[in-house]
């Protein structure tokens, strides 16, 4: 029986991908280069200093350590005065019924993202009373596909990995959570995300017999 369900952010519950494009377009043009939606699509889950070296690779750019720190601070104040603008309105479609259900049935909830902005965002989509256990990219130190962003989100709960499901938008994520050794609903397209136990498009078209 399911104990627990662990949410991936971005992708799932609220896209901020397109507040991260923008942020990611306006350094990669400001050092003279362009980046597309398609190469955006690369950075989907991944962690902000790898995403800015991808970005840097795209680009043909090297820089010293120092000055990517100084390009992934500046890439994310940019990014941050975005996401200060958010409300619940930016919520993706069904996010709340499903938490209110899984909280009626008594399973336990909680978040596995990689951004260090979690716990802002979801004060802006005011959604954090639902979370019992919120790991973000402030607590690991391994990146998904490892599963130690679920593995301490299931050990926050109390709730063993055979008894969790994950829900995530990117392959890496899907990744991460069959490493855990639990079950993963994958939320967009099948030919990503094959590898997860069920594919559905979003959160609204989940119900408890898919739980099951
Ligand atoms: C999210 C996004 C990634 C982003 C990462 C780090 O992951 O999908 O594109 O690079 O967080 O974000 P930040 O710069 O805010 O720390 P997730 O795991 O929520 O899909
Ligand atoms: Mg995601």
């Amino acid at each position: 029986k399911v104990k627990a369900c662990l949410f991936d952010l971005d992708g799932v519950i609220v896209d901020t991908a397109k507040y991260h494009y923008i942020a990611w377009k306006e350094l990669a043009n400001n050092m003279g280069f362009d980046f597309t939606l398609e190469d955006n699509e690369r950075l989907k889950g991944v962690s902000r200093m790898t995403s800015l070296d991808i970005l840097l690779s795209i680009g043909n750019i090297e820089k010293s350590e120092e000055e990517k720190l100084a390009l992934a601070t500046l890439k994310n104040e940019k990014y941050l005065s975005y996401i200060l603008k958010m409300g619940p309105e930016e919520i993706l479609p069904g996010t709340r019924d499903f938490l209110e259900l899984l909280k009626k049935e008594g399973i336990k909830i909680a978040l596995g993202s990689a951004s260090k902005n979690a716990m802002t965002i979801l004060e802006r989509l005011e959604l954090t009373p639902y979370f019992e256990a919120i790991i973000d990219g402030t607590k690991v130190s391994k990146a998904k596909p490892d599963p130690e962003v679920f593995l301490k989100g299931a050990e926050a709960l109390g709730v063993a990995p055979m008894d969790c499901v994950v829900f995530e938008d990117a392959e890496a994520g899907v990744d991460a959570a069959l490493a855990g050794g639990m079950k993963c609903v994958g939320i967009g397209k099948e030919d990503v995300l094959g590898k997860a136990h069920l594919v559905v498009e979003g959160l609204h078209k989940m119900d408890m017999q898919k739980l099951s």
